[in-house]
């Protein structure tokens, strides 16, 4: 039995290109996410002896709890979390933003990340294991209609840099990977299914890729145990900061 990763959000963009390179690459995969067809799918495509799916809402902790209980035994001993399970809701500034979606995002991106890392803990700890937590620039530059997104991502990061301190000695690894923009269903669902948004938004910028995701992933579990990378942060050349806003009276 090979290595094996539990990758949330795998029913598409990074985390689905995580599983397929990581089965690739010799790896057992246990995926989770909401559309149980896509997961199937996803088993289908890459043998059941490689892929143990579970489909649930991640932020049912229940279900979260019950997910974990009934891991088949030869996918328990998990030597890697990607909290990669996430989204965006809306681009309003704050003054007009939607409580419903800041709280869904608070509660997916943050109280569900922390759930199920809690809940693996003591399996990571007994592997000397790895954690890689997918935040995002947004965790870092602040731009118009970020609001909670971002700090959703920025609590991402530094919760990542506070368990490497708490696991310190235990040789459980961790990663915060932060990219910009990457083209996957991120825009579809945060403008609610607008796909003229989510095709404007990437057109003719190169943004990232899920297999750039995947493949940076890959890299970062597979570096000598002694290594850790602590903060990796990604943006497509196409993509760079602009300046500060000033507001003047008229
Ligand atoms: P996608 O929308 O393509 O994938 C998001 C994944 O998260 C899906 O598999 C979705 O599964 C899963 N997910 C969302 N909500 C839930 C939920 N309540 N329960 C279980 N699974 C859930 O977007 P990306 O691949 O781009 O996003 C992956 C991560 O990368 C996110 O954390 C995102 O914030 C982050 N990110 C994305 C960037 C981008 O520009 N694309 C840049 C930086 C970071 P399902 O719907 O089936 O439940
Ligand atoms: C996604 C990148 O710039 O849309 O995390 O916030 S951005």
């Amino acid at each position: 039995m090979g290595k094996i990763a539990w990758i949330t959000g795998a029913t598409s963009g990074f985390g689905r290109a995580a599983a397929r390179r990581f089965v690739e690459g010799g790896w057992h995969v246990i995926a989770s996410g909401r559309r149980a067809q896509r997961l199937a799918a996803l088993r289908d495509e890459l043998g059941a002896d490689n892929v143990h799916t579970c489909a649930f809402d991640i932020r049912d902790e229940a279900a979260l709890n019950a997910a974990v209980a009934a891991l088949p035994e030869n996918f328990r001993g998990i030597d890697l979390l990607v909290n990669n399970a996430g989204l965006a809701q809306g681009t309003a500034p704050a003054q007009s933003a939607s409580l419903d979606d800041w709280k869904t995002m608070i509660d997916t991106n943050i109280t569900a990340l922390v759930t199920l890392t809690r809940a693996l803990l003591p399996t990571l700890i007994a592997q000397r294991g790895a954690i890689v937590n997918v935040s995002s620039t947004a965790a870092r530059y602040p731009y118009v209609g970020g609001n909670v997104y971002a700090g959703s991502k920025a609590f991402v990061s530094q919760f990542s840099l506070n368990l490497r301190a708490d696991l310190h000695g235990s040789g459980v690894r961790v990663t915060t990977l932060e990219p910009g923009m990457a083209q996957t269903e991120f825009t579809l669902v945060r403008t609610h299914g607008d796909q003229a948004a989510s095709d404007t938004l990437y057109a003719g910028m190169a943004p990232i890729t899920a297999d750039d995701i995947a493949a940076t992933i890959w890299w970062i579990a597979n570096l000598p145990a002694h290594l850790n990378v602590n903060r990796l942060e990604l943006m497509p050349t196409s993509q760079s900061f602009a300046g500060f806003q000033i507001h003047r009276n008229a």
